[in-house]
């Protein structure tokens, strides 16, 4: 449509975070129940599937239980305007997105709801906990599945477009994440060469705070359906 204010969004653990889906790096974070080089790498695959295959059934069985909470909903809200063309890259690998509505989400760092095949590289949703005794429904091989997520050291998902989707937009929304994963925590410094703005909203100041012209500290669960709000309301003038 013509008109349309184009935002780029990404986000991270901290728009679950109000679902109870745990982040990271917080004291409670996933990063202090396990070792990421055991569970969240190719060599760690490697060493044990059978403890990261477990580690992502956990965390299946968590985002099967979640629900989308009122930050979910005010992206689905954004999307369904008539006044924004919305794009969403969310490193998370839940698909809370979905459940609000939101089909305009590219999963960077894949999904827990998603297999892989290391034989024939098809690609199987699943809800279901899985085991390295699974065949593949495809190439009928046995224990060559592996959660379809994307492990330190591995090519994240739909880079190809981020440059010309920022360089294309009008506004930069950035929810949720500590800015401490590359290459997701360079987004930004595009939308600063292309002089975008850029707002963070986020529980807490982060390393790369001082890159965005305009930070909302605070609950996404809260700040997030506000800052729609405004902008639907005002039709994107709010900068
Ligand atoms: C790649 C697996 C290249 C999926 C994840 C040295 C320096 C710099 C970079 C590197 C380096 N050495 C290696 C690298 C690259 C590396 C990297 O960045 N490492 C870091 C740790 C130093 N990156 C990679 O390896 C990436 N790949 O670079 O490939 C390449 C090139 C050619 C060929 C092949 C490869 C791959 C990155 C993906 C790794 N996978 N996870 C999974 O299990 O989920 S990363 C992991 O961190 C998750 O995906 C997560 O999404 C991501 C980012 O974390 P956050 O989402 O930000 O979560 P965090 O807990 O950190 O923060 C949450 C925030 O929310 C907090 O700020 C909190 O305050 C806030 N919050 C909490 N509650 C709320 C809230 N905010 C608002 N409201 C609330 N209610």
């Amino acid at each position: 449509m013509v008109n349309q204010k184009r935002i780029f969004i990404l986000s991270g653990a901290g728009l679950s975070a109000p679902s109870g889906i745990k982040t990271f790096r917080s004291d409670t974070g996933l990063w202090e129940e396990h070792n990421v080089i055991d569970v969240a790498t190719p060599e760690g695959f490697r060493r044990d599937p059978s403890l990261v295959t477990e580690f992502y059934n956990a965390r299946r069985r968590d985002t099967l239980r979640a629900k989308p909470n009122a930050a979910h909903k005010a992206l689905f809200k954004l999307e369904q305007s008539k006044h924004f063309e919305v794009i969403h890259y969310t490193q998370n690998i839940d698909n809370l997105c979905e459940k609000a509505g939101c089909d305009r989400v590219i999963h960077m760092h894949g999904s827990v709801m998603e297999m892989r095949c290391l034989n024939c590289n098809s690609v199987i949703s699943t809800i279901a906990d899985t085991s390295m005794k699974d065949q593949c429904i495809s190439c009928k091989d046995i224990g060559c599945l592996r959660p379809n997520v994307v492990w330190f050291g591995e090519m994240p998902y739909g880079l190809d477009m981020v440059n010309d989707l920022i360089e294309s937009c009008d506004l930069m929304i950035v929810v949720g994440t500590s800015g401490n994963v590359a290459p997701a925590s360079e987004f930004v410094r595009y939308a600063n060469c292309y002089e975008k703005h850029a707002v963070l909203l986020n529980l807490e100041e982060t390393q790369s705070t001082q890159s965005f012209n305009e930070v909302i500290l605070g609950d996404c669960s809260k700040t997030l359906p506000q800052y729609v709000d405004e902008l639907i309301e005002t039709k994107g003038k709010v900068y």
